[in-house]
């Protein structure tokens, strides 16, 4: 019986020409993400000639199949294979196995339950302290005043960092985030004083820097105990330094925006603290702090029969993915008690964000405190856009809380 003709060809691709990272898109991001969606799988992104994905099933099923999109020839827009990274290569986030099992299971347990358990207590007391006093304050900044501020004091007393030297955390990570994009006018921008910064940064990654009872310290332990260098030490201290203050500081500052923003939800939260956990969730879900990684192609593949060649850059919209209506019912709506398991804010896979039990934790921890003490939340002037090539967030968010009557 003769062969049917089934003539083999990639169906037209639909191409998007747009700038994922220009101002007038973080500025309302969505429209762009629900074409993406809708146009299939996967699309073409001529300005940076780069692959994007905006489906869950599909950004889910790339962050899963690391021996196709890898995560070694970085996991921002330039090519480690064709261009010389802007920083030394993360060796934890910029590295492919079997070379990342070995710092990522040092890692692991390092912020393994064990600590979390641990960091409760102070993490629970700063919480309430800072939540004491923003409300006997009433009018506060909350992204300054609370977003920036938890995280910049309990993740770096965690950490084991002395206090000089911290004010160059989130000029940091502003580097690192924008650094994953192109040397647009923010990359240009976040650079300026950047060698400055980045020398801040090696110094408090030194050992000599450290507490000894702290997290950092264990990072060189396990270099004492031949588990990795002590060239390895200061670049995985790094990592901390790079991918554990910014990201969190954008989920509270969501949050509190969130909450602002849809009184009922927060009615619901005030009446049952124990949604707190949820209700971070929920927030990264739909804002999406880190909104967006790449990967690179190391083989020919087959997406929805759109043939990607050899690497080649895929831009996973995490974001556009998070809000897919395949996936989510009412995907917009900030809804405290969905069942909110399976988003990819955190990634997915052997990349999976290795802190996210110590940003739940710190999630947690804020909303509780704030739904204890706080009645209503009230936005009191014009919120301000942050713009960053990767990050989502807010620069100013000014509020007016009213406190709980017992
Ligand atoms: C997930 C992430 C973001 C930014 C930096 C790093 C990791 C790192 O390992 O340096």
């Amino acid at each position: 019986m003769p062969q049917a003709a089934t003539a083999t060809r990639t169906p037209d691709v639909p191409t998007f020409d747009f700038d994922p990272f220009s101002r007038e898109f973080f500025d309302d991001p969505y429209p762009a993400h629900e074409a993406m969606r809708e146009a299939g799988p996967v699309v073409w992104i001529p300005r940076y000639q780069v692959w994007g994905m905006a489906r869950h099933d599909d950004v889910h099923t790339a962050f899963n199949d690391w021996q196709t999109y890898c995560s070694g020839r970085g996991v921002g827009l330039s090519d480690f294979a064709k261009e010389e990274p802007w920083r030394p290569r993360s060796l934890l986030l910029e590295v492919d196995p079997p070379y990342h099992t070995k710092t990522r299971t040092v890692i692991a347990r390092i912020l393994s339950p064990g600590t979390i358990k641990r960091l409760r207590a102070p993490f629970e007391a700063y919480a309430e302290e800072l939540v004491d006093r923003l409300v006997a304050r009433g009018r506060f900044e909350a992204v300054k005043d609370l977003a920036e501020a938890y995280p910049l004091k309990v993740f770096p007393d965690a950490i084991g960092l002395p206090d000089a030297g911290r004010e160059f955390l989130l000029p940091y990570g502003n580097m690192v985030f924008t650094g994953f994009g192109p040397r647009n006018y923010l990359f240009e921008e976040a650079m300026r004083d950047g060698d400055r910064v980045r020398q801040e940064i090696m110094r408090l990654c030194a050992r000599e820097s450290l507490r000894p009872d702290g997290l950092g310290a264990e990072i060189f332990a396990a270099a004492d105990r031949g588990e990795i260098t002590h060239e390895e030490a200061p670049m995985l201290m790094r990592s901390f330094l790079s991918a554990g203050v910014d990201t969190t500081v954008n989920a509270l500052g969501a949050a509190m925006d969130c909450l602002a923003r849809n009184p009922d939800q927060w009615q619901l939260l005030r009446g049952e603290p124990t949604l707190a956990r949820n209700a971070f969730e929920e927030t990264l879900r739909l804002e999406s702090p880190s909104q967006v990684f790449f990967r690179t192609t190391t083989r020919a593949v087959d997406v929805g029969g759109v043939a990607i060649g050899e690497g080649q850059k895929v831009l996973l919209f995490m974001a556009a993915a998070n809000r897919d209506p395949r996936r989510w019912q009412n995907p917009d709506k900030f809804d405290i008690r969905r069942r909110v398991a399976g988003h990819v804010a955190l990634g997915s896979g052997i990349h999976g964000c290795v802190g996210q039990a110590v940003a739940r934790l710190e999630g947690e921890l804020v909303l509780t405190a704030l739904a204890k003490r706080v009645e209503t939340i009230e936005i009191v002037g014009e919120p301000k856009r942050r713009y960053n090539n990767t990050l989502r967030g807010l620069s100013s968010l000014p509020v007016e809380v009213r406190a709980k009557h017992h």
